[in-house]
C-alpha cells in the first residue's frame, strides 16, 4: 500500500543559507545517537524507576529495537504511533525507530481512542507502541479498541513486565531477532517524525519535522540553557510534548551528555524525592504545576537545593507568580514560549529579573523572522499587541497532507500564523497577551472549541453548543460550554460523562456547562461561531462581575 509521502521543504535559497551559516549541520538522529554514545559512553543517559542506562546502553537497546521492529515486519518509512509515558524506554523506542528509519508519531499518554484513531489514520500508521499500564490506565484495552476499528494498525508493541494479554500484540522485550543490517543513513532534509499541533480548530494536525531543523533547535536550546555533561534534567511533563522533548528537554540533555531523570508524574510527591535523590539541576513545568510546586516546596522535607533552573511554559505565567520562583525555590526562572510548529522563545538565564518575570523570552535564533501585525496585516509599533507570525530555520512551512489548514495557517511567503497575540519589547522580547483563535489553553493542554462542540452536538438533548475559555485562577483558562438544550436539559454531569464516554482525552471534557435558552443573534440574524463565542464569553464575565460587585 502506498502511503502519502512526508515532506517539509524550505525555499532553496533559505535552505542554502541555513546550511552555509552552519545552522543546519546535516546531523541526523541516528548520527546524533552514535556520536553521543561514543563520546559519553559510560555516563548515565537516563534514569527511571529501577533503571539507570549509560549512553552506550541506550544506544545498544535502540539498535536492538530497530532490528526487532524491522524483523517484525515494519518497513522503513512506516509511521508508528508512540504513546509511551515518562519511562527510559521512551528514549530507546524513539531512537530505535529513527535507526530503523521508521517515523514516530507522538501521542500523549492522556489521549484516548478518538485522538489515537485520528493520529493513526491521518499518519497512515502501521504500528502502535504503548506501555502496558500507566497511572492506573490499561493501554492494551485502548489498543484493542483502536486496532478493532483500524486493521491497518498491524503491529502493536507493548512495553511492560507482563506478557501482552492479547495474541497479536508483541512485547518490546520479545521482538524477533534482527534479520539483517539496519537501513542506510537518512538524508538530513528528510522528515524524522510527526509531532502534533495544539489543534486550534478540530483535531490535531500533524507536524512533519526534519532531522536538520529539529536537531538545530535542540542544539541551540541546549546551549541557551547552559547544559553540560553535569546537567540533570527532570522530565516531569509528558516527554512526547515538544517542550520537555526539545526545549531543551530530554533531547537537549542528551546532546550535552547530561542525565535525564524520568518522573512518572509532575506532582511534587513524585518529583521532589527524585530531585533530592538524583540532584536534579533543571526541569520544565506548565504554570499550574509551577504554582503547585511553589506551594509545596516550603513544607517539603526533600532537599531541592540542587535545582538551578526552573523553566515554565506552554501557557502564560503571570508576573506575580514568576516573581515568587527565586525566593521560594532558590533557582532561576526561565520562561519558555514555544510551539510544536517551530519557534521557541526563551528568557536567557542572565537576563535582568524584570525580563525574566515580565516577558516570555526572545527567539532562539537571529534567523527567526518575527512579525507582529494588526488585523489588516500592517506591522504594529513596538509595545503594541498584534498577531504573531514567524518563519525560520526550524519553523515548518506546512502541516502534513492538509491543504485547507495550510492555506489558513501559512502566508504565501511562508510565515506561520501562530494565532497568538503578542507585544514585542526592545531586544525582541515577546509578551504573550492572548490568542486570536478559538482554543482553550487549559494548563498548557490545548483544547479546540470546535472539536468539543462537535462532541456535545452528538448528544440527543443538545440543540446547539458553543465552547469558550474562561479565566481560571489555577488552570489559567478553563473550558465552559454554553448549551441550548433540545427539550429537557440533561444534567451537566451527565453531559460531561457523555463527552468522556466518546473516548476523548480527559482534559477536553468541559470544565463547566451553562445552559442558555438561546444564542443572541445580530440584526441580520447571523453571527459567526467566532463572534458568538466571544459574545457568550463577554456576557458571562460581565454578569459574573456584576454579581460580585452587588454581593
Ligand atoms: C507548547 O507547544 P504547543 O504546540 O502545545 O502550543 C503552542 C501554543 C502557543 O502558540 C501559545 O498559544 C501557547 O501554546 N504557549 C504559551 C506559552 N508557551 C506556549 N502562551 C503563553 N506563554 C507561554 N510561555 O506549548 C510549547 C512548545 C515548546 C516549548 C514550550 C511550549
Amino acid at each position: 500500500m502506498m502511503t502519502t509521502p512526508l515532506q517539509q521543504v524550505w525555499p532553496p535559497d533559505l535552505a542554502a543559507r541555513y546550511r552555509d551559516a552552519g545552522i543546519w549541520t546535516g546531523e541526523t538522529f541516528p548520527a546524533f545517537l552514535r556520536a553521543r554514545a561514543s563520546r559519553f559512553a559510560a555516563r548515565t543517559a537516563v534514569v527511571g524507576g529501577e533503571q539507570r542506562w549509560s549512553y552506550a546502553e541506550l544506544a545498544a537497546r535502540a539498535t536492538r529495537i530497530a532490528g526487532g521492529l524491522l524483523a517484525q515486519g515494519l518497513e522503513p518509512g512506516d509511521r508508528v504511533v508512540v504513546q509511551v509515558p515518562n519511562i527510559p524506554e521512551f528514549l530507546s523506542v524513539i531512537f530505535g525507530l529513527f535507526l530503523a528509519r521508521l517515523v514516530p508519531v507522538y501521542a500523549l499518554p492522556a489521549h484516548r481512542q478518538v485522538e489515537v484513531l485520528h493520529l493513526a489514520r491521518a499518519s497512515e500508521a502501521r504500528g502502535y507502541i504503548i506501555a502496558a499500564r500507566h497511572e492506573g490506565f490499561d493501554y492494551r484495552a485502548l489498543a484493542r479498541m483502536v486496532t478493532a476499528e483500524l486493521p491497518a494498525l498491524e503491529h502493536v508493541i507493548v512495553i511492560g513486565d507482563d506478557a501482552p494479554a492479547d495474541a497479536g500484540f508483541t512485547a518490546l522485550d520479545a521482538l524477533p531477532e534482527p534479520a539483517g543490517p539496519l537501513p542506510a543513513e537518512p538524508a538530513p532534509s528528510e522528515v524524522a517524525f510527526l509531532q502534533i499541533s495544539g489543534g486550534s480548530t478540530g483535531l490535531s494536525k500533524l507536524i512533519p519535522r526534519t532531522h536538520d531543523d529539529y536537531l538545530y533547535s535542540v542544539r541551540a536550546s541546549a546551549q541557551i540553557c547552559g547544559l553540560t555533561p553535569d546537567s540533570v534534567y527532570l522530565a516531569a511533563l509528558p516527554v512526547a510534548h515538544n517542550f520537555p522533548m526539545s526545549s531543551p528537554g530530554v533531547l537537549g540533555v542528551l546532546d550535552a551528555g547530561g542525565t535525564v531523570v524520568m518522573s512518572p508524574s509532575p506532582s511534587p510527591e513524585a518529583a521532589f524525592p527524585l530531585i533530592a535523590r538524583e540532584k536534579v539541576t533543571m526541569t520544565g513545568l506548565v504554570p499550574p504545576l509551577a504554582l503547585l510546586w511553589l506551594q509545596a516546596a516550603p513544607n517539603s522535607a526533600h532537599d531541592l537545593s540542587s535545582l538551578k533552573v526552573l523553566q515554565v511554559g506552554g501557557a502564560k505565567f503571570t508576573p506575580e507568580a514568576a516573581r515568587r520562583v527565586r525566593p521560594v525555590l532558590g533557582c532561576t526562572l526561565q520562561q519558555v514560549f514555544g510551539m510544536a510548529e517551530g519557534l521557541v522563545n526563551y528568557t536567557r538565564l542572565d537576563d535582568p529579573e524584570e525580563i525574566i518575570t515580565g516577558t516570555q523570552g526572545r527567539p532562539i535564533s537571529a534567523d527567526d523572522e518575527v512579525l507582529v501585525l494588526d488585523d489588516e496585516g500592517r506591522p504594529v509599533p513596538e509595545g503594541e499587541p498584534g498577531h504573531l507570525l514567524t518563519r525560520g530555520p526550524y519553523t515548518i512551512r506546512g502541516y502534513h497532507n492538509d491543504p485547507g489548514a495550510n492555506a489558513r495557517a501559512f502566508t504565501p511567503d511562508g510565515y506561520y500564523r501562530t494565532g497568538d497575540i503578542v507585544a514585542r519589547r526592545p531586544g525582541g522580547y515577546l509578551v504573550v497577551q492572548g490568542r486570536a483563535g478559538d482554543h482553550i489553553n487549559r494548563a498548557g493542554e490545548k483544547v479546540s472549541a470546535e472539536e468539543i462542540e462537535d462532541h456535545l452536538l452528538a448528544h440527543p438533548q443538545v440543540f446547539d453548543a458553543a465552547v469558550v475559555s474562561l479565566p481560571d485562577p489555577f488552570l489559567g483558562e478553563r473550558s465552559c460550554a454554553f448549551v441550548i438544550a433540545a427539550g429537557e436539559a440533561p444534567k451537566a454531569a451527565a453531559l460531561k460523562a457523555f463527552v468522556r464516554g466518546r473516548g476523548l482525552a480527559d482534559f477536553k471534557v468541559p470544565d463547566q456547562i451553562v445552559f442558555v435558552p438561546a444564542f443572541a443573534t445580530t440584526a441580520v440574524g447571523k453571527v459567526s461561531r467566532k463572534e458568538l463565542r466571544a459574545r457568550l464569553r463577554r456576557d458571562f464575565l460581565e454578569a459574573q462581575a456584576a454579581k460580585e460587585t452587588s454581593s
